[in-house]
């Protein structure tokens, strides 16, 4: 299989770390892949008509693309593990949407920034961002802990690599700061073999 890859996307590093955790690294060959909404590069627009990473070409079927969708199909070739069965699924798929989210709005400001013209460029709208971001991380301090701490699963998985993104593209914004708990999951998460194999250069 081919994945279309680059090492700043924290999506990217989702799939990354699912094929560590479930002993698959050597199933992929990574396709070197950038750009962005109006410089698509060498985004593999072919396979995605969305013109995004992670895409997934696959020798027995169409290409595959989405993160969740790719993550969904690679556990389920490892023989599942990284999701619950329900009820605990439902928790666990949106946690994985917060992840996914707060990744959403950080890498919208990021595009703010490197794509727009400054004279074009809106404060508000970028702040706006940083708040979908700033509530995301209130409700993992203040009512996710508990599933954190559980066993590893897709939900934690994309938490981690949001909040690693974080730290690459938005240090200045010290996310850190007021949620204690969250940090001291995250420095545990972190260290994990997968997560230090995956970790963006800064
Ligand atoms: O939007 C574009 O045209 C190109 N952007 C991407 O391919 C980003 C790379 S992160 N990927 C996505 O937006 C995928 C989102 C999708 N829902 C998924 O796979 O989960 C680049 C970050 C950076 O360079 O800082």
């Amino acid at each position: 299989m081919r994945l279309y890859h680059n090492p700043a996307s924290p999506y990217v590093r989702k799939v990354m770390v699912l094929l560590a955790e479930t002993g698959q690294a050597d199933a992929v060959t990574l396709v070197p892949a950038s750009g962005t909404p109006v410089a698509p590069g060498s985004l593999p627009v072919a396979q995605n008509p969305l013109g995004k990473i992670p895409a997934l070409e696959r020798p027995d079927g169409p290409a595959l693309y989405d993160s969740r969708v790719i993550c969904r199909f690679l556990s389920e070739r490892a023989g599942g593990g990284l999701y619950p069965p329900p009820p605990l699924l439902w928790e666990t798929l949106t946690l994985e949407a917060t992840g996914d989210g707060m990744m959403d709005a950080a890498v919208l400001m990021v595009y703010e920034d490197r794509v727009r013209p400054e004279d074009r460029r809106l404060p508000e709208w970028v702040e706006g961002q940083w708040s979908k971001v700033a509530r995301a991380l209130d409700a993992l301090e203040g009512r996710w802990l508990a599933h954190l701490a559980g066993p590893l699963d897709i939900g934690q998985i994309a938490v981690a690599c949001a909040l690693g993104y974080l730290d690459f593209r938005h240090g200045a914004r010290s996310w850190r700061e007021g949620r204690p708990g969250l940090a001291a999951w995250y420095a545990r998460t972190a260290g994990r073999d997968s997560f230090r194999a995956t970790a963006p250069a800064t």
